[in-house]
């Protein structure tokens, strides 16, 4: 197994890959982590393989918010073969109790099961374990290395990470324009991107706690905002009404697919017979959006998916509160009768000085990612990776 190779955080510039069985376990373990998504926020997802003289002999992942961990399932399936097993985890093994903690720490659980080694991604970035779970289990006499396929590993919790440093969610502006640079290529205002692009979109709604729409894209548009093209559990819907003047009729309030939100500047927070309703400040913009990500915080929502309109793209990038953009650019032009309407010309830019994440093509649409360079560097404190700007 060659256990004697330490991996070691990588540096600036500089990859550091485990070695070919523990990138090979730990890819495993993201798998087993990715099961949990849309069930275990706003803990992170995390996934934990236990390996043995080469074989796989117990495997875990966190299935729900407040169940078991993934090291404890991963130990309870493997029984009594944790004994001097390698146990890969997604995430470094929590260490503590706390007030409000759900489940036991995980490094007492992997030091009681007689597991020889802990290979972590990623260190756990809530400042209770950052550090701790690791020097437990190094105390204990345990090899630890930390580090492998962090880039993913990273990945995986960035809503969690950004959430439990500044309790608010990452935050992913999505558009599709026209060639032409229109949000909309007729006034029907149905999908102009590819089945790909579409199937990409509705997986990242799948990702998310949150998905975030102006007034004007809920009427004029009459969106579901759920998860249709792939399997995937709906995210939160949530729309700004300032002023409180969107009609009942619209499918978010009615089809029950998924709890729907209403950030307003009027009347009183509360539960209406359309959904939650939470109240912020005005601001000369209409609504303060830093407030808005607040009030998501305190509710759980760790990634927040804005899906439009141009005005809201336009506002979320002003007040710079913008993590991630994704924009698909279809080939097809725009109808003369959207050409005529300014309002529905596309606000997501990629500012100057961001860095592209992705570019690709689907279906023959072209997909962009881009992220501003504060984004990781702010959230990424804790981990070990460093961003590759490509
Ligand atoms: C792990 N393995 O599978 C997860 C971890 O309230 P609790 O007991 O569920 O603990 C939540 C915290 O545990 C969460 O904030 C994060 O720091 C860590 N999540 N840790 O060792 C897991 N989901
Ligand atoms: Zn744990």
């Amino acid at each position: 197994m060659g256990t004697e190779t330490t991996v070691r955080p990588g540096k600036a510039g500089v990859r550091c890959p485990g070695l070919p069985e523990d990138e090979r376990h730990m890819s495993r373990a993201f798998k087993l982590a990715r099961r949990g998504m849309g069930h275990v926020s706003p803990n992170p997802m995390v996934g934990c393989l236990l390996v043995r003289n080469g074989q796989m002999v117990g495997e875990g992942y966190h299935q729900r918010f407040g169940g078991p961990h993934a090291e404890a399932q991963a130990i309870q399936d493997a029984g009594e073969k944790a004994r001097g097993a390698t146990a890969y985890v997604t995430l470094e093994p929590c260490a503590v109790s706390y007030a409000d903690k759900k489940t036991p720490p995980c490094t007492e659980a992997l030091i009681r099961a007689g597991v020889k080694r802990v290979v972590v991604s990623v260190r756990d970035p809530n400042p209770r374990v950052n550090g701790g779970g690791l020097a437990r289990l190094k105390s204990s006499g345990i090899e630890v290395a930390e580090g492998v396929l962090a880039e993913e590993g990273a990945r995986l919790i960035r809503g969690f990470s950004r959430w439990i440093l500044t309790g608010r969610p990452f935050v992913i502006l999505k558009a599709a324009r026209t060639r032409d640079d229109f949000v909309a290529a007729s006034l029907d205002f149905n999908w102009f991107t590819s089945p790909e692009s579409k199937r990409r979109a509705h997986h990242l709604r799948a990702e998310v706690d949150g998905i975030l729409v102006g007034r004007r894209t809920a009427e004029i548009a009459d969106p579901q905002l759920t998860v249709r093209e792939v399997a995937g559990h709906n995210p939160r819907r949530i729309v700004l009404d300032t002023a409180l003047r969107l009609p009942g009729g619209l499918q978010l309030f009615n089809d029950g697919a998924a709890p729907t939100l209403v950030i307003t500047t009027e009347g009183e927070s509360g539960t209406t017979p359309w959904g939650e309703r939470i109240k912020v400040a005005p601001s000369a913009a209409g609504v303060d959006l830093g407030q808005v990500l607040d009030a998501l915080g305190e509710r759980g929502i760790t990634s927040l998916l804005v899906e439009g309109g141009p005005t809201l793209h336009r506002e979320f990038l002003r007040a710079r509160l913008v993590d991630e953009v994704i924009l698909f650019t279809a080939p097809r032009e725009a109808d003369a009768k959207v050409k005529r309407r300014p309002d529905l010309r596309n606000a997501l830019v990629v500012p100057e000085g961001w860095c592209l994440i992705a570019k690709e093509e689907l279906g023959g649409d072209q997909l962009v990612v881009a992220q501003p360079d504060h984004s990781l560097s702010g959230m990424l404190n804790h981990s070990s990776i460093e961003r590759s700007s490509t």
